[in-house]
């Protein structure tokens, strides 16, 4: 049965993904070894790079799952965007790894087999008119400005960075019209290492730090608009906040003051900056709470101009979960999976990594962003976590997902209805890939099924879940039929 839901015309209907999850081929055609590719998989993910030894881990971890292998996108690009094209995707959202096209960061020349690797990846896409929208950094950076330079906190990352962005724009500026910089940058106030290559040994602990490397990454991102748009006007740059509606746990004017402090702190500081083109009034309060002052951090005046003259022009968020805030002792019961913090939601159901399901944050959450900012949003992740099981008869019969992403793109449909101007759908991993937070395969959330677990053991072969057609559908009657 249709729906009255009025997607736009042009609506960008389609999946995301990123390098450092999928690709595999870590070390292929000269590229350098990245950040992500230190990480181990398992209840470790973050507990190994909070020790000193993380040069000894990266090289025990050489040549192992699951960063080295991912689903061997490397190797199986023309399939998988096959199958992309079979769902009707109108466009697809995936990263760039830094260290294919700098292997070290550093260089003055770029990798030419790296480009080549994504111009073959555009050019599939192009064959089957999708849309890429192609994300800059996403949760890596190539190690060894990690390593040597201490990652983002240092300034001289903001040229690096320049350089790479300058390299891959005038290679595919003139095919590719949308462009992210930094993936769920705000996530840096919980895992520093992913997005800005802080470790304890190089002050990963200090948020100092972590604010001087948001200042740095702000700056490059007012660089990565500039080139886009000196090289072509059409081309737009977003950003990319990881939102988690925040509710006060109730009407209790301590709890409604925590929240609004949480949404500024969490959801809003780093868009305020991208999006508005400068600090945000509250940025000393927000300072002060963690024992600093704006003199104690690098900030010039030519780096405050650029930050003016050049906003992004869009919003693109990832959106999984809310979270409520109590502060007076009612409760503590916590929600494990709550990237954020926060307290459990007595009204809403979780996943099984305790994820807060809520549709209706989803809805709340676009109407707040448009009210705040009236630029364009883009939903470029959302999905479900599952342990998908294949069947006797070889089909996967994933209802939990279908339900999921249903009520979730019906929530998007009101915020249209109320108003907001939403450019897309990109649900998160829409084949199958490691998670991000676990390093692991069995943490589900693609319409399409990739064999392979935990160990790495697996034949790779793709399988349409029963997700698949749900979603063709939803994309060929532009979400009339959910
Ligand atoms: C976001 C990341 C993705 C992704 C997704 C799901 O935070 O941008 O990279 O993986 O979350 O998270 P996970 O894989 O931990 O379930």
């Amino acid at each position: 049965m249709e729906n009255n839901l009025e997607f736009p015309e042009n609506f960008l209907w389609g999946g995301a993904t990123a390098a450092n999850q999928l690709e595999g081929g870590f070390d292929c055609d000269g590229r350098g070894l990245s950040i992500a590719d230190a990480l181990p998989s398992g209840k470790k993910r973050f507990e190994i790079v909070q020790t000193p030894d993380f040069e000894w881990k990266i090289d025990e971890n050489k040549y192992q799952y699951p960063n080295h292998l991912g689903i061997d996108y490397y190797h199986h690009y023309k399939e998988d965007i096959g199958l992309f094209a079979e769902m009707g995707f109108k466009t697809y959202r995936f990263s760039i790894s830094w260290s294919r096209i700098y292997p070290r960061g550093d260089e003055q020349e770029p990798n030419q087999a790296g480009l080549d690797f994504y111009e073959k990846i555009i050019d599939e896409c192009l064959k089957y008119k999708i849309e890429p929208v192609i994300t800059l950094s996403h949760y890596e950076m190539p190690l060894i400005l990690a390593k040597e330079y201490g990652g983002w906190k240092n300034r001289q990352l903001i040229e690096f960075f320049a350089r790479y962005t300058k390299t891959v724009i005038e290679s595919f500026g003139n095919k590719v019209h949308y462009f992210l910089t930094f993936n769920e940058i705000n996530s840096a106030s919980q895992h520093p290492i992913m997005g800005q290559g802080l470790i304890p040994s190089n002050g990963g602990n200090d948020k100092k730090n972590v604010f001087q490397a948001w200042h740095n990454q702000f700056v490059a991102s007012s660089k990565a608009v500039k080139i886009a748009h000196d090289f072509n006007p059409n081309i737009k740059v977003g950003c990319m906040l990881l939102y988690a509606t925040s509710y006060a746990y109730n009407s209790d004017p301590k709890n409604q003051i925590a929240n609004l402090q949480n949404n500024q702190d969490f959801n809003y500081f780093c868009g305020d900056v991208q999006i508005r083109g400068q600090y945000p009034a509250y940025t000393k309060r927000l300072f002060a709470k963690y024992g600093f002052t704006k003199a104690d951090l690098d900030i010039t005046k030519e780096d405050l101009q650029e930050l003016k003259a050049y906003p992004v022009d869009f919003i693109s968020i990832s959106y999984y979960m809310s979270t409520a805030i109590e502060t007076t002792g009612i409760t503590n019961e916590q929600v494990a999976g709550n990237l954020m913090g926060g307290v459990k939601n007595p009204f809403l159901e979780v996943s099984d990594w305790d994820w807060q399901i809520d549709p209706t944050g989803l809805r709340i959450a676009l109407d707040e962003l448009y009210d705040r900012y009236q630029k364009p949003i883009f939903v470029v992740e959302n999905g479900l976590g599952a342990k998908d099981k294949v069947e006797a008869n070889g089909k996967i019969y994933d209802d939990y997902r279908i339900n999921y992403l249903k009520a979730h793109i019906e929530a998007i449909g009101e915020a249209i209805v109320d108003g907001a101007k939403v450019m897309g759908y990109t649900p998160w991993g829409c084949i199958d890939l490691v998670s991000a937070s676990t390093g692991e395969m069995s943490k589900r959330y693609g319409m399409i099924y990739v064999d392979l677990d935990d160990n790495g053991q697996g034949t790779l072969s793709r399988k349409k879940k029963k997700s698949f057609e749900w979603y063709k559908q939803v994309i060929s009657t532009n979400g009339r039929v959910l």
